[in-house]
């Protein structure tokens, strides 16, 4: 048995209305009235499901390729002629994709219509579309289709770019614009497959363009212009688990376009945060907002251009550290060319940022180490949180502390000493992002402990925060002998649930 005592809402005494707050206090059979699991209470905001989906993709693929591809440019105006996009070979999503399947992305975002307002597929809405295609290849091009097929053949996530933003449309800036066009184009998209996990919408919106011959500058309010409530809802009910990014308003640009995150970075974010806020979050953010890093992987732009090179896997691996590795999901960009395939040089560089994945991040220590811990919550009737949950595998089990301990400290040993580079720490944020500061320390003899990670911000971790012992992200190093690491975290919002700690 376990005595509780609430604070409940006293309406009145002996006849006389009164109100007020009384505490008073009943016992009860343990742990057995609202929370039998004795699950702590959430911190607030919360993930909607659809965003832990999506935020488990972590890793996927920017396709941008179209109109610009022929044209060499990275914004085309709106005017260029339908004929002049023409594929030398049938574009191939599949190869596309199975390209970064090998770099270890788990999924992929073709773009199917850029600002120019070509779209890469037969709609109804605009006649400025591939039906009216330079060749066959062209005219029988369909990326909606045939990259979502892929993605499934391939058991990848997938999802597509359309710019709201349109500058061959004579109604852009009209309301017409908005439902019997763009909003239109989202229905027709989401009828490629309901299982799409992001759709993505660009922050450019309006400027000069060519709209249906006007040769104009045309400027919209995006917060309100193009119904976004009505659009969140209606792609919903069709795709339930697509994340509308950006202005779609649930998952946050990083703001830079650099391949990297705040080391401090929460989720939680204020809407209409400026853009160099949007690296590190909002520690007392009213939504959930995750942050999606967007970058090139190419050394031009974002279209395929003559004489481009993909960065080196070791610039790649870089990115992804400081992007996945601080709380942010990784959108990388690789551009077909004219053949509407990826270059011989992207599919080896992708292959090579796969190897280098598996090599450094692929096997987790964690596994095989005793795990202990300063401090574990009472266990409820159907969930345990013990330290054995942090070292299980499984994201759905976690460990936690009692409500009211903040500091806690997890302890992993091994008899053998193992050559570790990073410690990797995952939130159960279902309940929210809570940890505010943590410290690492290794110990080469079981008893002395140093501190690693020197000069790195070790503070938020969220979803997934990869920590580099050595400090670098760009230097992998020989790493440290070890038989011991210690994380100590050090202040947490509340009690501190992390349902994974991995040793690479
Ligand atoms: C930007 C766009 O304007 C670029 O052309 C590109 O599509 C990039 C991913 O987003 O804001």
């Amino acid at each position: 048995m376990k005595r509780f005592t609430r604070n409940v809402l006293v309406l009145s005494v002996a006849g006389v209305p009164l109100m007020g707050w009384a505490q008073t206090s009943f016992a009860l059979e343990e742990q057995t009235l609202a929370n039998p699991d004795n699950e702590p209470v959430p911190v607030q905001p919360v993930p909607h499901e659809r965003q832990l989906k999506w935020q488990e993709t972590e890793f996927y693929a920017f396709f941008h390729y179209g109109m610009n591809t022929y044209t060499g440019q990275e914004w085309g105006y709106g005017n260029e002629a339908e004929s002049t996009f023409a594929p030398t070979a049938a574009p191939n999503p599949e190869q596309w994709l199975e390209a970064a399947k090998a770099a270890g992305m788990r999924g992929g975002i073709a773009v199917v219509k850029h600002h120019d307002g070509f779209c890469l597929w037969p709609t109804a809405t605009t006649t400025h579309n591939v039906t009216r295609g330079g060749n066959d290849f062209a005219r029988n091009t369909n990326i909606p289709r045939d990259f979502a097929a892929a993605a499934k053949k391939l058991g990848m996530k997938y999802g597509f770019y359309i710019s709201p933003w349109d500058r061959n449309s004579a109604l852009y800036g009209t309301d017409k614009y908005v439902s019997d066009v763009f909003l239109r184009q989202c229905a027709e998209l989401a009828q490629y497959g309901t299982d799409q996990f992001e759709m993505w919408f660009d922050g450019a919106n309006g400027g000069d363009g060519y709209y249906g011959g006007a040769n104009e500058t045309r400027s919209v309010d995006q917060s309100t212009y193009y119904d976004v409530p009505n659009l969140r809802d209606s792609v919903h009910k069709v795709c339930p688990d697509c994340v509308l990014w950006g202005v779609g308003g649930e998952a946050r640009w990083i703001g830079n376009e650099a391949g990297w995150a705040g080391e401090t970075n929460w989720s939680p974010q204020n809407r209409g945060a400026a853009s160099n806020a949007n690296e590190y979050g909002d520690e007392d953010g009213w939504f959930w907002l995750p942050g999606e890093s967007d970058a090139k992987g190419t050394n031009k732009g974002w279209f395929w251009h003559s004489g481009e090179a993909p960065k080196s896997a070791e610039e790649l691996y870089k990115i992804y550290l400081e992007t996945v590795g601080r709380n942010a999901t990784l959108i990388l960009n690789m551009p077909p060319d004219k053949s509407g395939s990826l270059p011989a040089a992207t599919v080896n560089a992708l292959r090579q940022m796969g190897n280098l994945l598996r090599q450094r991040l692929g096997t987790d220590l964690a596994l095989t180490a005793r795990c202990e811990v300063s401090e574990s919550r009472t266990n409820g009737a159907n969930r345990t949180y013990d330290a054995a949950n942090l070292i299980d595998g499984d994201k759905d089990t976690y460990w936690a502390t009692n409500d009211g301990t903040t500091e806690a400290v997890i302890t992993l040993t091994w008899d053998e000493p193992q050559r570790v580079h990073y410690v990797a720490l995952q939130e159960y944020i279902r309940k929210g992002q809570r940890v505010k500061g943590f410290k690492v320390e290794t110990t080469a003899n079981g008893s002395d402990w140093v501190e690693r990670a020197n000069g790195v911000e070790c503070t938020t971790v969220g979803y997934k925060r990869i920590v580099p012992l050595n400090g670098s992200t760009s230097n992998y190093g020989s790493g440290f002998s070890v038989k011991g690491v210690r994380v100590t975290i050090t202040d947490s919002k509340a009690c501190p649930l992390l349902h994974t700690v991995s040793v690479f």
